[in-house]
């Protein structure tokens, strides 16, 4: 993994190696924490530029309230230490970190006085589900455990405790042959994937699970946008794993994952098991967009 030399942490750049925390960091002991995962892609013109960044510092926000952690810094000093991490580490492009996380303080679980602390790396990160997945579509199973109840952990913040749910998920079906997991809600209807939020197209149309029990999805967001500038229905609405598994076509969105076409679900091939034209004119657009390439979405971009 190539990786920046330095983290920003709570204001000022340190060397990668001496990044470190204090064992009883809370955060390490309960989960109690926010992060978020943004890509800085190299545009055509050879500028670099990160995407909807400040769409990614609202929804930390968002998740530090759920959390009730409040953030030392203002959402302009965040923007600004992203960009700058970027810039410093020396990468055209690559994958942002920044982590809300309780330092060590007090034990148990009423956090007094623990310090709202926040870092921001930088490494870079090839294809997500693979370079082979990007462009072929990959197999993906149902998971027996259940994505989280809307009351049992907060679904709309990007909590670090949710996601040993997403590796329980990840391990289970990686572990038996497949890719990547699809979770169900807890009432059993398609939810999302350990770290995606999922489209199935029929007929030309797209569904996408409603923001009820899943992450509120920027690389979703984009998807719905290019659909829609492209007379493309999208509906958000709940769907079953047997409406999944007749859809004409399937695909998992997220920033990491960016648009990753599914060719299987539970060994039922997926229309004609692979990439199908819309999910091929979504992605073509995405990655165009994120490059630069498209006057229309130029606002996502963040040059640095
Ligand atoms: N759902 C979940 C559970 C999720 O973790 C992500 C992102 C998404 C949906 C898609 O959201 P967005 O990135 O805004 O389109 N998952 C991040 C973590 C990946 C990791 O392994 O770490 C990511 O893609 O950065």
């Amino acid at each position: 993994m190539e990786k920046s030399k330095y983290i920003w942490m709570d204001g000022k750049f340190v060397e990668w190696g001496k990044a470190n925390v204090h064992i009883l960091t809370h955060t390490l002991h309960y989960g109690l924490g926010v992060f978020e995962g943004i890509r800085c892609y190299t545009c055509a013109d050879g500028r670099s530029a990160i995407f909807r960044l400040r769409e990614h510092t609202d929804r930390l926000f968002d998740s530090a309230l759920i959390a009730e952690m409040e953030i030392p810094f203002s959402r302009d000093e965040i923007n600004g230490a992203i960009a700058g991490t970027m810039k410093k580490s020396g990468l055209k492009d690559g994958y942002l970190r920044p982590i809300v996380y309780l330092g060590h303080g007090s034990m148990g679980l009423f956090p007094k006085n623990n310090p709202v602390r926040v870092a921001i790396a930088a490494w870079s990160w090839g294809a997500y589900l693979g370079e082979e997945g990007l462009k072929k579509g990959i197999r993906v199973k149902v998971s027996s455990y259940t994505r989280h109840h809307v009351n049992s952990s907060m679904t709309k913040a990007k909590l670090v405790g949710n996601y040993v749910n997403s590796i329980f998920a990840k391990r289970e079906v990686v572990t038996a042959g497949y890719d990547e997991a699809v979770l169900l809600d807890t009432d059993g209807f398609v939810a999302e994937g350990s770290g995606e939020n999922i489209f199935m197209v029929k007929d030309g149309a797209l569904k996408t699970t409603p923001l009820t029990s899943v992450l509120k999805g920027i690389t979703r967001d984009s998807v719905m946008r290019i659909a829609r500038d492209n007379a493309l229905e999208v509906r958000e609405e709940r769907f079953t794993r047997d409406e999944l598994y007749t859809a004409d076509e399937a695909f998992f969105t997220g920033t990491a994952a960016e648009i990753t076409p599914i060719r299987e679900v539970d060994g039922r091939k997926i229309g004609q098991g692979r990439p199908g034209p819309v999910t091929k004119k979504i992605q073509s657009v995405f990655f165009d967009a994120v490059k630069g390439k498209v006057k229309n979405y130029e606002g996502w971009l963040w040059y640095l």
